[in-house]
């Protein structure tokens, strides 16, 4: 599949794709770029990245004469750059090439979403909020990509070589392998990413292995000139089970020194690498608790053999051992009181919610609950929990919301300024298909993280107006289309999975269908849906207030934490993640619970087929090839909503005894259809096949 990459390198460029039928998402969102032959003078020494930003001015920017100087200001970072114009003509200037290159690519997003003229009498400058913006890859080394809905690994889709046969030779990249991973990072340099976790925070200890560096080495070569930097998920037990040490206790002495020999090892093969993520003591994963030590411990013996190189270590709060019968509660139990004991190249990396990437959470109470330490939120953009790559989400939405929200009530953005490494990471929904992503619409998640992290106060609508000229033009006249199903999305699939504050009512496993009925005796309780949801005769939701409830509010600031204590200012989206609340509460919209169950599954279900109604409405307009493409994604996100509605109506119903409202349509399938459905899914199958040929 790779070849596709290849070719989309050397036709970019070359016309505008309308009324073809060859978009199948593998130009990414450059595939409106259409031949220049611009004129652009670098002022100061060539590199290979100022190569870069002359490249793709000179093949797509229609306007005057650009030229690119290195010039620091006051008040500027590394990354800042400043556009300026002067009688037709534009002058780039940033203190580093990074930057000039982020001016490129900026000054041709501008004509892409303007027009070539959108630059004339401007003068402005651009400076990332965030200093580290990158992607997490969840990327095993056999290949496989846990949660990745996009095909294998694009770095470790082959055999990682033996040590002996690398002997620290520069091991031969393949054409198509060199093009997939030069597409992937001028579409990260586009959008301001600038860091790379290359593997599964399910780390494998061999990532550390000779040969494993070999080739994480030429991927920094590779990702460098687009000012990349790469990272690794790191094993906590590497040094027991690479070499053999007797433990891995983050206080014994031969460990520190193990670590700290690793380090100088791969900081004398990659000057410039950035650093660790670790996923410990989570989910069986090793880490310092397993020798009685805390997470400081074991972050900062990292943070310290990484620190004389500039390193830094990303350590996850992704943690839920059964402290406390909430799980929501758990990480912040575990996590608030070492606040201070980090070292200041530690950062500790917290999911956007208290449990685990719903479609809707409130925002986790950690953020802003360790002031004396460094947070960063980890998004995810691939979407296990929101319909895998069969269904259309923009993300943009729900990461607005989240943004907003920590602004807020949790103090973000001044937090932010008091740190060194202001971070922020995103799971990664990139694999070897042709497009990368799985879906063309996905493609505009990647996007809109890179673009909030450079920016946080872009809206979500402003992102997808971006993306979508860039993708169909901005003058097609479906453009408003489509930003319009992009913008509905999110909301759309909330309704149709869990609305009013549902959540992990998933199948296990999996996560891509409805399951609101699991629990498997002598399992976790909390690997269970009916923990979740807690439905019984009066009412259904989780019960977490101070009152009569876990006390989760009481983690949040008063602010948020009374609001969602109080079940009539707890705004409905968050009623039953709060609240067990009566099957006949009255709703902020007047209706009762039990309807506006009904309304919001309805709601869900419609909004999917308006999606599609509106995309047919597109049919002409843009490229053949990727309206079929969606138009058939979406036909699976209708009949999915569907099963949604109706697996989730019937079960609930029998703990309600009411009937579904008028307003609704009676169910399709019956309870025992639906819990028939089985799907064994592997990461990468395509579930809503299996799903066409065992029941519709
Ligand atoms: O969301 C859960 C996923 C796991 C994942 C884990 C984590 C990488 O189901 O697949 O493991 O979270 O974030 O560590």
């Amino acid at each position: 599949m790779t070849n596709k990459h290849l070719l989309a390198l050397l036709t970019l460029s070359a016309f505008a794709a309308i009324a073809h039928a060859d978009n199948d998402g593998s130009k990414l969102w450059f595939v409106n770029n259409t031949k220049a032959n611009a004129k652009v003078v670098v002022k100061t020494k060539a590199t290979s990245t100022t190569d870069i930003a002359v490249n793709e001015l000179r093949d797509a920017w229609h306007g005057g004469q650009v030229t690119l100087e290195r010039k620091s200001a006051k008040g500027l970072t590394r990354e800042s750059f400043t556009v300026s114009q002067k009688g037709g003509n534009v002058t780039i200037t940033s203190p580093s090439d990074a930057g000039l290159m982020y001016g490129a690519y900026h000054l041709l997003r501008l004509e892409q979403t303007l027009g070539k003229d959108a630059y004339r009498d401007t003068l402005f400058t651009e400076t990332p909020e965030h200093n580290i913006r990158m992607l997490n890859h969840w990327d095993n080394l056999n290949g496989t990509v846990e949660r990745g809905y996009a095909g294998r690994s694009i770095f470790w889709n082959k055999p990682v070589p033996d040590a002996s046969a690398v002997k620290g030779k520069n091991l031969s990249t393949s054409d198509s392998q060199l093009s997939t991973l030069t597409l992937y990072a001028r579409a990260n340099a586009s959008v301001g990413i600038n860091g790379t976790v290359l593997n599964n925070v399910n780390a494998s200890p061999k990532m550390l292995s000779d040969s494993v560096l070999t080739m994480v080495k030429q991927y920094a070569d590779i990702l460098r000139p687009y000012n990349i930097k790469v990272y690794l998920a790191v094993n906590f037990s590497s040094p027991a089970v690479l070499d053999g040490l007797k433990t891995s206790d983050p206080l014994d002495k031969d460990v520190q020194k193990w670590w700290a020999a690793k380090a100088k090892k791969i900081y004398s093969m990659i000057p410039d690498f950035g650093g660790f993520l670790v996923k410990a003591n989570s989910e069986g994963q090793p880490g310092p608790m397993d020798f009685g030590r805390t997470h400081a411990d074991g972050a900062n013996m990292l943070a310290k053999a990484l620190k004389p190189f500039g390193g830094i270590v990303m350590w996850r709060a992704f943690v839920y051992s059964p402290s406390d019968p909430d799980r929501a509660k758990q990480a912040y139990i575990e996590f608030k009181d070492l606040d201070g004991k980090f070292m200041d190249n530690v950062i500790i990396q917290i999911k956007n919610g208290p449990i685990d990437f719903q479609p809707r959470e409130p925002y986790s109470p950690l953020f802003g609950a360790m002031p004396e330490t460094q947070e960063m939120a980890e998004l995810q953009i691939t979407q296990e929990y929101l319909g895998h790559s069969n269904h259309i989400c923009f993300l943009g939405t729900m990461w607005e919301e989240f943004l907003n929200d920590i602004k807020k009530y949790a103090n973000y953005t001044n937090n932010l300024r008091g740190y060194k490494y202001r971070a922020i990471a995103g799971v990664a929904n990139v694999g070897d298909d042709a497009n990368f992503c799985g879906n063309t619409m996905a493609q505009s998640n990647w996007y809109a993280f890179g673009r909030l992290a450079w920016n946080s106060n872009l809206t979500s609508k402003e992102i997808a107006r971006e993306w979508v000229a860039q993708e169909i033009g901005k003058d097609n006249k479906s453009a408003r289309t489509l930003e319009n199903i992009l913008l509905m999305s999110r909301e759309t699939v909330v309704d149709y999975m869990m609305p009013l504050g549902f959540h992990h009512i998933f199948a296990e496993g999996h996560h891509y269908g409805p399951q609101p009925w699991q629990n498997n005796p002598g399992q976790r309780a909390d690997w269970q849906c009916v923990y979740y949801h807690r439905a019984d005769a009066k009412g259904v939701g989780f019960d977490r207030t101070v009152k009569a409830g876990s006390g989760a509010t009481a983690q949040y600031p008063a602010s948020f934490g009374n609001m969602v204590e109080n079940i009539n200012t707890c705004p409905d989206k968050y009623l039953l993640w709060f609240h067990h609340a009566d099957w006949n509460h009255k709703c902020q919209t007047g209706r009762t619970l039990w309807n506006e169950m009904c309304y919001r599954y309805q709601n869900g279900l419609n909004g999917a087929r308006q999606m599609l109604r509106m995309w047919n409405s597109t049919e002409g307009n843009i490229d053949s090839r990727l309206f079929n493409d969606i138009q058939e994604k979406m036909h699976i996100q209708v009949r999915d909503a569907e099963w949604w509605k109706d697996a989730c109506l019937n079960y609930f119903q029998t703990f309600s005894k009411q009937p579904i409202s008028d307003t609704t349509e009676p169910p399709v399938h019956s309870l025992n259809e639906v819990k028939k459905i089985r799907l064994g899914i592997s990461n990468y199958e395509n579930p809503s096949a299996k799903l066409l040929n065992s029941k519709r």
